[in-house]
């Protein structure tokens, strides 16, 4: 058996202000298929992403840029 690796990204993302825009981030980011879990800090701008280990971590920052959202380098 195959074992999954499950790896946590922490991304620094700038914009969020409200719980919407914490929502929004989530909901998108736990559309991709391996993510397993999502934890927003809203006043540090800290997201927290759960996943396995083939998830481009790439399209992650992506996906919250297309939220309209900066991802900070
Ligand atoms: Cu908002």
């Amino acid at each position: 058996m195959k074992g999954v690796i499950s790896l946590t990204t922490t991304i620094q993302v700038e914009g969020m202000t409200c719980e919407n825009c914490e929502r929004a981030v989530k909901f998108a980011l736990l559309k991709v298929s391996g993510v397993s879990r999502v934890d927003i800090q809203l006043d540090s701008g800290e997201v927290t992403i759960e996943h396995e280990s083939q998830v481009d971590e790439t399209n992650l920052y992506q996906i919250i840029e297309d939220q309209g959202f900066d991802v900070k380098s």
